[in-house]
């Protein structure tokens, strides 16, 4: 089965014209506690294994899309025009090109303001293309569930599939061929404590993308094979420290899984490595303060950057050793929705 074939199906007996003028999305990017690393169906962006991760709030994208005469897609960036040539637009086309309905008279004009920086290993993708999809939601009026969206924007990036709700998110690996049980499931547990703080040492597009890094680790990583396994084991561990709100088995799982990933990519031919010089003096700069009895933890996703966990009792000694950090409190009150 291929995407269109998916997006058939679930907008059969849907409007194919534009119920409003335009649609409005917001949406959170997230970081995942325990990663997608692997597809194993790459046309439908389908994991080998189930991943978790948290919403990150106010951090996100929020994107108004509407019909436009022409041919050719308009895409604007935090109010710049986006080069048509580009990869992002290029992207976003190729996406839309799901959702034409075989009417070529007219094309998309989409305005995405984006709190994320792009392409720096923070989730942008995934912010993106779910604000995308609720954004064509709304456009032509589908009332499409969240789970459905959900399925619509992982043909987009897989990361997107858990970027529709608050909190904490599984993303259920599924099994099914065509993916329709491959799905974000929002967990009940909050946790207002809970610390995110964004260490940002580039801002620049990444020199490999997560897709094509992904493929190469599968393909010649002699440990993917363990992988699976892996992700059983601390998935299940994660989602019981988060019932249990138990911090310190929370954060070691997490940084192992993080690690555990990284250390498959290194050991794909050629290498991958996402890490610079700053990453690994931060990292142990992190671990030398836990070991100073300050419970910090980090995760790294397909770049340099790190995100620090930790809780909020802990945030004058954090702000204290990790000076100009980002931080989030992803269970905090969502006003993006109020925001122009
Ligand atoms: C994740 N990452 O779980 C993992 C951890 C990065 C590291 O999902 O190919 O943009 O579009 O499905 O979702 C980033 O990859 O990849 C990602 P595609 P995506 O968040």
């Amino acid at each position: 089965m291929n995407k269109q074939a998916v997006v058939d199906k679930i907008l059969a007996n849907h409007h194919t014209i534009p119920k409003h003028e335009q649609g409005v999305w917001f949406a959170p990017a997230n970081i995942a506690l325990c990663k997608y690393w692997g597809k194993r169906n790459t046309e439908l962006n389908l994991p080998y294994t189930s991943s978790l991760s948290v919403s990150l709030g106010d951090f996100g994208a929020k994107t108004t899309i509407m019909q436009q005469a022409g041919t050719n897609d308009t895409v604007w960036v935090n109010g710049e025009l986006s080069n048509v040539a580009s990869v992002f637009s290029k992207k976003v086309t190729e996406f839309l090109n799901l959702f034409r309905f075989g009417q070529n008279n007219h094309s998309f004009l989409v305005q995405t303001h984006s709190t994320v920086p792009i392409g720096a290993g923070l989730a942008s993708s995934a912010a993106g293309f779910a604000a995308l999809v609720g954004a064509l939601n709304a456009l032509y009026g589908w009332e499409l569930s969240l789970t459905e969206l959900s399925i619509l924007a992982r043909l987009g990036s897989g990361s997107a599939s858990r970027s529709f709700w608050k909190g904490f998110v599984e993303w259920e690996a599924g099994v099914s061929e065509e993916g329709m049980d491959s799905i974000g499931i929002p967990l009940s547990t909050v946790w207002p404590e809970l610390r995110i703080g964004l260490m940002i040492f580039n801002r620049q597009e990444k020199p490999i993308s997560s897709r094509v890094a992904m493929e190469n680790t599968v393909k010649t990583s002699p440990f993917y094979a363990v992988w699976p396994q892996k992700q059983v084991h601390d998935l299940a561990i994660i989602k019981e420290a988060i019932l249990k709100q138990d911090f310190t088995t929370l954060g070691e799982t997490v940084e192992s899984n993080a690690l555990s990933m990284h250390a498959l990519m290194l050991s794909a031919m050629p290498p991958i490595l996402y890490s610079e010089p700053a990453t690994v003096t931060a990292m142990n700069h992190i671990w030398q303060r836990r070991q100073a009895g300050l419970p910090v933890y980090f995760t790294q996703d397909a770049g340099p950057n790190l995100k620090l966990l930790f809780l909020a009792k802990d945030q004058d000694n954090i702000l204290k050793y990790f000076p100009g950090i980002e931080i989030i409190a992803p269970f905090a009150e969502n006003e993006n929705k109020e925001k122009p």
